[in-house]
């Protein structure tokens, strides 16, 4: 195989495994049991120092960090990300992966996983909120950026098409109104429809049967 992907079920780690899908590489998937802590042992902090997923093996080495495995993959595989050969549209380029990475994701864990950031009701409580305010100004960024195309960059899909569908089923999973983003739903619905989007959620689905069997 070319490339592994070690993967969780359910986590942001689906982004890479959408793009594998759709890039039409060989790959293979090594399923991180989180619950049993496989990404704090030492074999895998060695390959990710975050002890953390998604961590891509390549013919080159190992990759952690969305942005930097998507960037990754974009460059290997031309019909995953916008190509330019300006500095500036490639930064850009960056910045909407960044913006999933390190404002969208930290938003939709403070609503999901307030534990994580605070003990006791009441803290966590107050951290849902202020994800939940947060989460209402940015999800306006991604619902304004759909109006222009059936996909972020327009009639081009890309990774970052794949990321903000994560962000959408992470969504779903909490007490937000998502009647209010209808550019987005729809958004998710033609992803659904992609036949690599369909395999890579099959896989998804397997190995949590396959886990939940044993
Ligand atoms: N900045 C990292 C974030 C990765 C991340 O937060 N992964 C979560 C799953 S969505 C994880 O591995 N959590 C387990 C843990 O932190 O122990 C990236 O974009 O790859």
């Amino acid at each position: 195989m070319s490339y592994t992907l070690h993967f969780t079920p359910g986590t942001c780690a689906r982004v890479p495994l959408v793009a594998l899908a759709e890039s039409g590489a060989e790959f293979d998937v090594k399923h991180v049991q989180l619950m049993k802590g496989e990404h704090k042992r030492p074999d895998y902090l060695a390959k990710n120092l975050a002890g953390k997923v998604p961590l891509l093996e390549t013919p080159e080495g190992a990759s952690a960090q969305n942005v930097a495995i998507a960037r990754y993959l974009g460059s290997k595989f031309p019909q995953l990300l916008p190509q330019t050969d300006n500095a500036f549209a490639d930064a850009k380029i960056t910045a909407n992966l960044a913006f999933c990475a390190d404002t969208l994701h930290p938003i939709v864990t403070r609503m999901r996983m307030p534990m994580f950031i605070a003990d006791g009701d009441e803290a966590q409580q107050s951290v849902r909120e202020k994800g939940h305010a947060a989460m209402v100004m940015m999800a306006k960024v991604v619902e304004d950026q759909l109006a222009n195309g059936p996909w972020w960059y327009g009639d081009e899909w890309s990774i970052q098409d794949a990321y903000i569908y994560w962000i959408w089923f992470r969504l779903l999973s909490v007490d937000y109104d998502v009647s209010v983003l209808p550019n987005w739903a729809a958004h998710a619905a033609r992803m659904e429809e992609r036949p690599a989007v369909q395999r890579a959620l099959k896989i998804e689905n397997d190995l949590l049967e396959q886990s939940t069997a044993q």
